[in-house]
């Protein structure tokens, strides 16, 4: 944490809500005190989302940042008090399975409890019950009680965090509507109000679902959906009457019924419901009346009662005490839905001092303005923010089109079960590689990621699974092929096939969704040896392994760097957000472009890789001439190539490189030279298990922002001799790692995980898995995890649908530690 300063610069907030209050509270407790808020209501319940949520906070979430985030509201608001009461009522959480399969998933979402260090427990019909009586038991399978969630009390949290920033300094003013945004040479300068200008150095857009109007005076895009959200209250209810406990208006735990998309919470004796269960109902930011023309308030519209009326019959169902009960009152509630569900996070890159605090929740509130604080005062974040960070849309989705139409549903899956692979439904197609037609004909089965379609495996291999089953070789590879329907979904056995062609023959795989960046200039190879840890100053034809740190020495990204000529570099990275890095700190005399969506890749892995491709080029592909890790142009037929010899799955061959209008020639090309070699296109199924069998990182998972290179086994990549680079210092200071990224085999070799699962060491919990897939050449489950250092050897389990897994930590790498495979 940064040391106090009084002063700072002038930090403008646009709006009083709960994020806006949250993030005042925690700039001034940095000693950054100038800061002003503006509300266009009154205070202090200017009319937003915050002014009437009912505050349920379930902590638990796929996500570990939001869990971080909901976890820092319940501490925080739970010691903050207003009117003489904490502003979080530690009620407990409940959450109900009506269905085997969510039944089934309250299992896995206790075992994210457990990774991420939320107090959870199973528990049956009857304790169901005697959590909260109006439920009829023999509905219910069980339930997920959490006992440290509740509620968080909005507007009174929003109260005591205005005071405190007060206090220290903060100004709010209400009854200011923001008209414009001041900037001057890519940096903001002012606010414009109703009445009167405000400078400043940053602003921060806490403007809830008015996120997009606040961004467009800025020429900042804000890809979220105001979509409405019924909420509503019975009269009062005898059996309720006087339940309430010392603290105000609940002592039932918050009552989750995802089945039928409700979730309910005591009102004294009447009870609160919210449903998602209704049609999607949109709203337009930029229509939304002002607080004096708003019927209620500008967040509060009329409730449609046709569209609650299914959900009330659920209701009764399942609290039959309802059967005699009335709704009251209720309305249709606007807030923000992202194309992607999570937050949007982060200064804008275009204009900088403009920074988003958009699409939360009360339940991330304060963990939100305290990861934003830390941004803005320190300058990054503790917490990875990956996720929720507004760099993480690719250009193809920030259409208004596709906003408005992920934002819709992911209000209809807000309560869906959702596997981690499953793809969205719709827009798609919405990216496609040159090679969709031909994987379409080889009966891809395409998940979807980054918006592009990526074949998961092909149908036409699937005589070749056929064929491992015939000689009984396919259980051998397969875990016994009898996977848990969950385990199942999304992935098939063909994959394994795959994976065996790969390991024994050659495989083609569209590598078109890795993220490639041309890096040109005279101050190119400078600005990557001072942005990255390895060292880049090698002859032109070499290709690096290298990170991208943050002044912390934390991982933001790892690249593989190909130098093509003395002022030219073609970069192999993750995520948007690696080129919006490096775009901030690039100097005036390099030149950095996005060259992905105008180039495709093919991936061309296996023993027979040379023997396909050397017969395609006059250039000289044995390893002597074309070594391990190195690029050369040349064509390959009629297309021109840019080839780098590596390979992520761990095998013999190239990353084939070439135009988009020349990609579909290049994938029959190399069709064509193959099929003497029995070559076969494979998918990310099978690409994931290789790559985990060769131990490699995969960011974004298995490490982000939170871990250093030595924790995450990356160290080989960093050269602390080559000069200064940025994190140099940090790592210099780091200490020995407390944790690291750690490999694991399950001991049956039927079983499987997949990721996020808990890891109990001596019976605690210790640690948490990050990617995991079925290693088909090595017979049994591969899983990385987070853990204190462990011996190899060490026996662990991972938690999986309750079931504690036994598995043995492993030596790295798993699979061909010589290189024979890959250096020849
Ligand atoms: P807001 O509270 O909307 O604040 C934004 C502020 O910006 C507003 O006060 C607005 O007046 C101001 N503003 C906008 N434009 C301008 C401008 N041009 N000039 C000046 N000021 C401006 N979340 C949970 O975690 N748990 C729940 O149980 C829950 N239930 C909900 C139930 C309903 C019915 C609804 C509608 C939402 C619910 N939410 C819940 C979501 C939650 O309420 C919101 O996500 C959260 O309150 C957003 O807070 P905020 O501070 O970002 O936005
Ligand atoms: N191909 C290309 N660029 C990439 C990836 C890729 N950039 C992003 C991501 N994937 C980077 N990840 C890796 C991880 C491991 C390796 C390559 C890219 C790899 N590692 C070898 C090892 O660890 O033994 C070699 C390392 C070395 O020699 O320094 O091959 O898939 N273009």
């Amino acid at each position: 944490m940064s040391g106090i300063r009084t002063g700072g610069p002038r930090v403008v907030v646009i709006g009083a809500g709960v994020v806006g209050c949250s993030l005042a509270d925690e700039l001034t407790a940095r000693g950054w005190t100038d800061v002003t808020v503006l509300d266009q209501g009154p205070l202090p319940a200017p009319g937003g989302s915050t002014s009437h949520a009912p505050g349920l906070v379930f902590r638990t979430s796929p996500s570990r940042t939001l869990t971080a985030f909901a976890s820092y509201t319940v501490e925080k608001f739970g010691a903050l008090e207003a009117d003489g009461l904490p502003c979080f009522n530690a009620v407990g959480g409940l959450e109900l399975a009506t269905t085997p399969e969510r039944w089934a998933d309250l299992h896995r979402k206790a075992g994210l409890a457990a990774s991420w260090g939320v107090r959870a427990e199973l528990v049956g019909p009857a304790r169901c019950k005697e959590l909260w009586p109006l439920v009829d038991e023999t509905k219910v399978y069980g339930g997920l009680h959490t006992p440290d969630d509740g509620l968080a009390r909005a507007v009174p949290a929003c109260r005591a965090q205005m005071e405190r920033a007060r206090a220290r300094g903060a100004r709010f003013l209400d009854r200011h509507t923001v008209t414009g945004i001041e900037r001057d040479d890519g940096r903001v300068t002012a606010v414009i109000t109703d009445r009167g200008t405000f400078p400043a150095d940053h602003v921060v857009s806490a403007a809830g679902f008015w996120g997009p109007v606040v961004g467009r005076m800025a020429g900042v895009d804000v890809p979220l959906l105001p979509l409405a959200h019924q909420y509503a209250r019975t009269a009062p209810l005898p059996e309720l009457a006087g339940a309430a406990g010392p603290l105000p208006e609940a002592s039932r735990p918050i009552l989750r019924f995802q089945d039928r998309d409700l979730y309910f919470r005591e009102h004294h004796d009447r009870i609160g419901i919210g449903s998602y269960a209704h049609r999607p109902l949109p709203v337009d930011a930029f229509t939304v009346p002002a607080y004096d023309d708003a019927e209620d308030m500008p967040s509060s519209y009329p409730f449609t009662e046709e569209d609650f009326a299914p959900s009330w019959e659920d209701c009764r169902w399942l609290l039959p005490a309802l059967k005699e009960a009335e709704i009251e009152e209720g309305f249709n509630g606007v807030f923000s839905f992202t194309p992607d569900g999570m937050p949007g996070l982060g200064e804008s890159r275009v204009l900088r001092g403009f920074w988003l605090a958009e699409a939360v929740w009360v339940t991330h509130s304060a963990g939100v303005a305290r990861a934003v604080a830390e941004w803005m005062v320190d300058g990054r974040p503790s917490l990875d923010l990956h996720d929720c960070d507004l760099t993480r849309f690719e250009d193809a989705q920030r259409s208004p089109a596709y906003v408005a139409e992920r934002g819709a549903q992911q209000f209809v899956e807000v309560y869906d079960v959702i596997h981690p692979l499953q793809p969205m439904e719709r827009p798609r197609p919405l990216r496609v590689s040159p090679f969709y037609a031909r994987q379409q004909e080889l009966g891809a089965v395409f998940l979807e990621g980054g918006g592009w379609e990526r074949p998961h495996w092909y149908e036409a291999n699937a005589p070749l699974a056929d064929g491992l089953r015939a000689e009984g070789r396919l259980t051998e590879v397969m875990g016994l092929g009898e996977r848990d329907p969950w385990a199942a979904r999304h992935w098939s056995p063909i994959a394994a096939a795959e994976a065996r062609a790969t390991r024994e023959k050659v495989a083609l795989y569209d590598m078109t969704p890795l993220r490639r960046l041309e890096v040109t200039g005279p101050g190119a190879l400078a600005f990557l040896q001072r942005m990255t840890t390895n060292n880049l100053a090698r002859k032109p034809g070499s290709v690096t392994y290298t990170l991208l740190l943050d002044a912390a020495g934390g991982i933001r990204s790892d690249l593989t760097v190909a130098r093509l000529a003395p002022d030219r570099f073609q970069v192999g990275a993750n995520s948007p957000a690696d080129l919006d890095w490096l775009l901030r700190h690039a100097p005036a005399d390099v030149r950095l472009r996005d060259i992905t969506s105008g180039t495709c890749c093919v991936g061309v892995w296996g023993p027979l890789a040379r023997a396909l491709v050397q017969p395609l080029t006059r250039d000289d592909f044995s390893h002597e001439a074309f070594g391990y890790f190195k690029a050369k142009e040349t064509c390959l037929g009629h297309v021109p190539v840019t080839a780098l010899r590596l390979s992520y799955v761990g095998e013999l061959g190239w990353e084939l490189y070439t135009t988009a209008d020349l990609g579909l020639r290049l994938w029959d090309t190399l069709w064509e030279a193959g099929r003497e070699h029995g070559v076969i296109a494979a998918g990310r199924s099978a690409f994931n298990s290789l790559r985990l069998e060769k131990g490699y990182r995969a960011w974004g998972h298995d490490m982000t922002t939170e871990h250093t290179p030595e924790e995450a086994g990356v160290g080989f990549a960093v050269r602390m001799n080559k000069g200064d680079f940025v994190g140099r210092s940090a790592l210099e200071a780091a200490g020995e790692p407390a944790r690291k990224l750690t490999p694991l085999l399950l001991d049956d070799p039927a079983a499987v995980v997949l990721g996020k699962e808990p890891v109990y060491v001596d019976g605690s919990p210790a640690g948490y898995v990050t990617s995991a897939s079925y290693g088909y050449t090595l017979g049994r489950c591969v899983a990385y995890a987070w853990l204190p250092p462990l011996e190899s050897g060490t026996g662990v389990h991972v938690e999986y649908f309750g079931e504690k897994v036994p598995a043995t930590v492993a030596e790295e790498p798993l699979f061909d530690p010589e290189m024979t495979r890959i250096r020849r």
